[in-house]
């Protein structure tokens, strides 16, 4: 127990196994208690009955004997450590070990973990009583402390004010991991410690919204997000919230006309035909769900538990909130309505060559209604395309493929601009009374690594997104913290991680990485998706982050995994071309479009020329690609989220059924160990988190020296304070410039400065008393 007692104490030299384990250079011990490896390759607990050369001899839990290899023996933590809240406090860190305090306490609704300075969150699935005001009560007055969001929240807070820097609050994860939610837990906190102007009501009120028009149910998650966002928190000097900025990534445009069997579509489309009033349903022609298109090619379009009626009530009243009028609401939902009549538009072959024109039904009629635009410039439209040959302008007709891309094409823009548009409008609500105070706490949440059956172009966008986040986590908690070491010359032994830099290469390269092949190709006239798979193949079969697949597909190891993309629709989605002629007509329409949302579509589909022009195509092409400006917009985040102090925070997917009490060791360890939370208490345990300079160090307790000292400079200040205070050689580490010190070690000399202090004053009050 002393040995115990003393490992909780000090993370000095106790035995750390980075992956399965190095037993080698452990012998086993009669009475130990050990980890044995079942062949479905779950783990069970044994005692050690007896050792001989290279065989032991052990008791598994149902008091079964068995005979095994030492080597297949993992050491167990003596049962005190059971449930640890930092899994720095384990004896022995191994797989093993930590997949079993992980469950120990998910078992007891502990489901927030510390993995050193990353919080661990294993989604629960159900209510957990550790949320609302007695928990925020108590964070904040830290008369709780054990590991949550909330106290993530309350570090950030403390932070951004004591230091006057930024701060951010990263969440990564698998898909239906628990982003999302632990997201909003965090806002929750920031808005009871910051609140009282009001603002953090609209703040909290913008989730309902943007998670109506941006998450969808998927085969993973019934509420995946399908957009990433970064909310930005402002606080005054006295840390009151002041106002906040939301900032979107690159929303799945393309599942408002098409989704997978069992998948919906956006939430807000349910919600309308369910809950909105009757009157509201008769003036914009709404239907039931199962009379559009768009939403019946999945058969999936009720979510259980949730009741989508329910639901756009509450969406409403976050509209009124965030200052959308009743007017501008309107036009909101007749879009959504234009949207899903759009896609009931059919159309007939008129001649031999295919070519086509719409069918004069209701959906071609109440879609011209909607958008506030001429039938036949609406049929004109979706049929034809102008195209200029030298100075002569000639009119061509569409076949039926073509006219079905224009339809969904049309579609797809209203909609994206729409979602850009409500984002923009909740920011100029946000930003009233907001005064730049510079001080700001940013929380991320992005879509998670996804990994389908079948992976198409958004996949390909998500999981480089997940990749470029997981570079910014290994930068910070493994890059630049060994780095600072080596730098000041301090003894350290390199903990080796798993970089991911080769598959950002693979993506980033230029010109041969596969973002620019993937431009290249959509700018060429003849490229196919097919033509691309090609080209990958060719020029990437030497990375070893690619793999060439049959035909049109292609494999990425990304860091969580092998994914298998199918090249079908890649280039059509990354041009993201909408014909001038829809963009025409959508700015003759007068009707329904708040005028600031036509505009704003309309600078939305007239992007400045940047690239060579297109050879043939005309205007079309003379915008960025969508990959193109997706990567923009993650360099700018991850240089955003550079100048900030980052707090981490890690979810898990406990199992792949959304059903609670279900702990998966096999998925929840390869989660673990693709964002190296191992590694990560490895360096924080065996590391020096406390570091300051030698000045400063000598200024903060140098009077508290007994002695004195012959050299004033210091360094020689600090060498004698540390003697002075018999602070143990393994605790620091003189470096260069600075004092690197373990967990703890800075407490003591705290503790006596202050109590010295007090001292000072108390005795200055007393004078000060007796002179009066
Ligand atoms: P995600 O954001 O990580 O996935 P969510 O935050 O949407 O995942 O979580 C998925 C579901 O898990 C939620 O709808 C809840 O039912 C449940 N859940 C997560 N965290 C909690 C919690 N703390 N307490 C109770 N239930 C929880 V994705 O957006 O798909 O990558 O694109
Ligand atoms: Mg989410």
């Amino acid at each position: 127990l002393d040995s115990v007692a003393s490992s909780l104490r000090s993370p000095g030299p106790t035995r750390v196994d980075s992956k399965w384990s190095d037993t080698k250079t452990y012998s086993s011990k009669k009475k130990q208690q050990s980890w044995f490896q079942l062949p479905d390759g779950n783990w069970d607990l044994g005692t050690i009955l007896t050792t001989s050369g290279d065989e032991v001899v052990i008791t598994l839990l149902e008091g079964k004997v068995s005979k095994v290899k030492s080597e297949d023996l993992i050491p167990a933590n003596p049962d005190i450590l059971d449930g640890v809240d930092d899994l720095m406090q384990l004896s022995y860190l191994n797989e093993p070990s930590v997949l079993y305090n992980l469950q120990y306490r998910y078992d007891r609704d502990l489901i927030y973990t510390k993995a050193g300075p990353v919080l661990v969150a294993v989604n629960p699935f159900k209510k957990v009583p550790l949320y609302g005001n007695d928990f925020i009560e108590g964070y904040r007055a830290k008369t709780m402390s054990g590991p949550h969001v909330y106290a993530i929240a309350d570090t950030a807070m403390r932070e951004m004010i004591r230091d006057e820097v930024n701060q951010s609050i990263i969440i990564s994860g698998e898909s239906g991991a628990g982003k999302t939610e632990t997201a909003k837990i965090a806002m929750q906190y920031l808005a009871a410690l910051g609140g009282g102007s009001g603002i953090e009501y609209e703040i909290l009120k913008t989730n309902p919204i943007l998670e109506a028009f941006g998450n969808a149910k998927t085969l993973r998650n019934d509420n995946s997000s399908r957009f990433g966002k970064l909310i930005e928190i402002h606080f005054s000097e006295t840390g009151k919230i002041s106002g906040a900025n939301i900032q979107t990534f690159l929303l799945e445009k393309s599942r408002v006309v098409q989704c997978a069997e069992g998948e919906r579509s956006y939430h807000i489309f349910y919600q309308l035909c369910r809950g909105a009033p009757k009157t509201l349903k008769e003036k914009l022609h709404i239907r039931s769900w199962n009379e559009y298109k768009y939403l019946s090619q999945s058969t999936c379009h009720a979510i259980s538990g949730v009741d989508d009626a329910e639901q756009f009530r509450v969406v409403l009243e976050a509209l009124d909130v965030v200052h959308v009028s009743k007017s501008d609401q309107e036009s909101v939902f007749a879009m959504l309505s234009a949207v899903l009549w759009l896609g009931n538009i059919s159309f007939t072959v008129i001649d031999n060559d295919n070519h086509v024109e719409p069918v004069e039904d209701e959906g071609l009629i109440n879609v011209a209604m909607l958008i506030g635009c001429g039938i036949t410039e609406l049929k004109m439209a979706l049929s034809t395309r102008k195209m200029k040959v030298r100075n002569d302008i000639i009119v061509q007709k569409l076949t039926l493929s073509q006219a079905t891309d224009a339809r969904d094409a049309l579609a797809k823009s209203i909609y994206s601009c729409l979602f850009d548009w409500l984002v923009e409008q909740i920011n100029k609500s946000l930003a009233v009374g907001k005064r730049r105070t510079g001080r700001s706490i940013s929380i991320l949440d992005i879509y998670g690594f996804e990994s389908f059956e079948r992976n198409s172009f958004e996949q390909f966008c998500i999981n480089y997104a997940n990749e470029r986040l997981q570079q910014h986590f290994n930068r910070h908690l493994f890059k630049l913290e060994q780095e600072e070491y080596i730098q000041d010359g301090i003894d350290w032994a390199k903990v080796d991680f798993e970089d991911n830099q080769d598959c950002l290469n693979l993506f980033e390269k230029k010109p041969l990485g596969l973002l620019s092949l993937l431009d290249e190709e959509s700018t060429f006239p003849n490229g196919t998706d097919l033509t691309f798979a090609n080209k990958l193949k060719q020029h990437l079969n030497s990375n070893s982050c690619f793999r060439g697949e049959r035909e049109n597909a292609f494999s990425v190891c990304h860091y969580a995994g092998e994914v298998t993309y199918d090249t079908t629709g890649f280039l059509e989605k990354n041009r993201d071309l909408l014909h001038s002629d829809s963009i025409q007509l959508l700015s003759s329409c007068n009707c329904h479009l708040p005028q600031t949302f036509a505009s704003y579509l309309l600078t939305q589909s007239e992007k400045p020329v940047v690239g060579p022009l297109h050879k043939s195509g005309g205007v079309d092409s003379q915008k960025l690609s969508v990959a193109t400006k997706f990567k923009g917009q993650l360099f700018q985040l991850m240089h955003r989220l550079e100048n900030t102090t980052p707090h981490f925070i890690r979810c898990v997917k406990p199992n792949d059924r959304q059903s609670p009490g279900l702990y998966e060791q096999k998925l929840i360890l390869q989660q673990l160990r693709c964002c190296g939370v191992l590694e990560v208490v490895r360096i924080s345990r065996s590391g020096f988190p406390t570091r300051m300079s030698h000045q400063k160090f000598a200024r903060r307790y140098g009077f508290l020296l007994l002695d004195h000292v012959a050299s004033q400079d210091p360094l020689s200040v600090s060498v004698a304070i540390l003697h002075q205070f018999k602070i143990l050689p393994e605790m620091y580490q003189v470096g260069y410039t600075k004092l690197f010190f373990r967990t703890g070690q800075i407490g003591v000399l705290e503790d006596t400065r202050n109590h010295t202090l007090h001292g000072i004053l108390r005795v200055q009050s007393c004078f000060r008393g007796h002179k009066a």
